[in-house]
C-alpha cells in the first residue's frame, strides 16, 4: 500500500484537541509522523503500544492504528481498560503531541534535528507496565517509555515530561553526562530545561520562539500531579523539600533529580533575571543571601547557550564549575566576548554559588 502523510485530530489529556501528523496505509491510519525524522525503526516518528509489558523488560509493541483519523477521548486511562479504544489512545495522543512540539522546538529554535542531530527517527511506547508512575528514555532503543500513572501521577505524557525524556536522548547522543554526581545533576537539569522550553514552545503557539506571551510556569510536571504539587520547581528548587538552591561541596552526593536544582535555578535567572529587592519566592533564599541582581536574556538566548554548551562543549565528567566556564564560552561564541549575554551567564552561575 502507498503511504500517505495526513493530519488527524487527537483529544489530548492536557492540551485539548490537537492536530497530529499520522499516516494512511490502505484504509488504516497509523500513528506514524513521517514529516519528522528519517530512518530509525519506523522511518518517521511513531507512537507504539507497550500494552503493559513490564518496565524491567519492556516490549515496545507495534504502532498504534485506527480506522478513522480521530484519536483519543481526552480522559485519564482507566486502569485495566483497553489500550486500543478511544480511552486507551489518549496516552498515544499525549505522547505524539509532546514529541511533535519537542522536535519542532529543537529544529526551529536550536537548528537541531531529532535526538542525534542527524534527524534520525525515534518512537515513544505508551502504557508501559501497570499503574506506572514514571517515564524514561531507554539508551538501547534510543526510544522512550511513558507510564499511565498510578498513585502519584496521571498519564505522564505532559509536554514538559515528554520534552524532558527526549532531551535525555540528546544528552545521550552528545555530552553523555554521567548519570551520578554533579554531572548527573547537570544531565537531569538539561532535560528539565529542554522540557520547560518545549512547554514554552507550545505555549507560544509553535511560532519558532520559546517566549510565550503568557510566560512559563517554571515547574516540571504540574499537569500530571495528582496531589497538585509539581515534581520540581526550577525557579526555587528547595520548594520540593529536597533540592538545594545553590551549589555546595555536598551537592554531588544527592540524587540526580535534586542535584539538578541549582542548575535549573541558574537557567531561570539567566532567562528571567533576578531582583534582589524582591521578596517573592522567585528571588528569595540563595543560601542566606539574595542572588545578585541581574537582567535576564530571555528563553530563546538562554536555551541556545545551554544547548550549545551541552551538545558541543560538555564531556561525560563535566561538573558545575566546568559547566559554568563552558557556558561562558558558548555565550561568547554565540553573542560575542564581553557581550551582555556572556555577562549574564557569569551572574546566573554566581547566583548559585559557582564562580564570580
Ligand atoms: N523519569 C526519570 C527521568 O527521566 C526516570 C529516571 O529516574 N531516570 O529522570
Ligand atoms: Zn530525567
Amino acid at each position: 500500500d502507498a503511504l500517505q502523510s495526513v493530519v488527524g485530530s487527537g483529544k489530548s489529556q492536557y492540551n485539548g484537541t490537537v492536530p497530529i501528523n499520522t499516516t494512511l496505509v490502505g484504509s488504516t491510519y497509523q500513528m506514524l509522523d513521517s514529516t519528522r525524522g528519517v530512518g530509525g525503526k519506523y522511518g518517521g516518528m511513531a507512537i507504539t503500544n507497550a500494552n503493559h509489558s513490564p518496565e524491567s523488560n519492556p516490549n515496545p509493541g507495534t504502532i498504534y492504528t485506527n480506522s478513522t483519523n480521530t484519536w483519543g477521548d481526552g480522559q485519564q486511562y482507566i486502569n485495566g481498560g483497553s489500550t486500543t479504544n478511544a480511552n486507551g489512545q489518549t496516552a498515544a495522543v499525549n505522547a505524539l503531541w509532546g514529541l511533535m512540539n519537542t522536535y519542532d522546538a529543537m529544529k526551529n529554535v536550536l537548528g537541531w534535528q531529532s535526538l542525534d542531530g542527524n534527524n534520525t527517527s525515534t518512537y515513544i511506547a505508551v502504557h508501559v507496565d501497570n499503574q506506572y508512575d514514571n517515564a524514561f528514555f531507554e539508551p538501547g532503543c534510543k526510544c522512550m517509555y511513558i507510564g499511565d500513572g498510578g498513585t502519584s501521577f496521571y498519564n505522564l505524557g505532559s509536554i514538559d515530561v515528554i520534552g524532558h525524556e527526549m532531551h535525555h536522548g540528546v544528552t545521550d547522543a552528545t555530552s553523555n553526562l554521567t548519570y551520578s554526581g554533579e554531572s548527573g545533576g547537570l544531565n537531569e537539569s538539561s532535560s528539565d530545561i529542554g522540557g520547560e522550553m518545549t512547554e514554552a514552545y507550545a505555549r507560544a503557539g509553535g511560532t519558532g520562539s520559546v517566549i510565550p506571551a503568557t510566560g512559563n510556569d517554571w515547574v516540571m510536571g504540574r499537569e500530571i500531579s495528582r496531589s497538585g504539587s509539581p515534581l520540581r520547581y526550577m525557579y526555587k528548587p528547595s520548594k520540593d523539600g529536597q533540592s538545594p538552591n545553590a551549589w555546595s561541596t555536598s551537592l554531588k552526593n544527592l540524587n540526580v533529580h535534586y542535584s539538578s536544582g541549582p542548575n535549573n535555578r541558574m537557567f531561570y535567572f539567566l532567562s528571567q533575571g533576578s531582583n534582589s529587592s524582591s521578596s517573592s519566592d522567585y528571588y528569595s533564599q540563595y543560601l542566606n543571601q539574595q542572588p545578585l541582581a541581574m537582567t535576564g536574556i530571555g528563553n530563546d538566548k538562554a536555551f541556545r547557550i545551554w544547548f550549545r554548551a551541552n551538545t558541543q562543549k560538555f564531556t561525560s565528567s563535566t561538573n558545575y564549575a566546568d559547566a559554568r566556564n563552558k557556558m561562558v564560552t558558548a555565550a561568547e561564541e554565540l553573542y560575542g566576548v564581553g557581550s551582555k549575554e556572556a555577562t549574564a551567564v557569569k551572574r546566573a552561575y554566581a547566583a548559585i554559588n559557582v564562580g564570580t
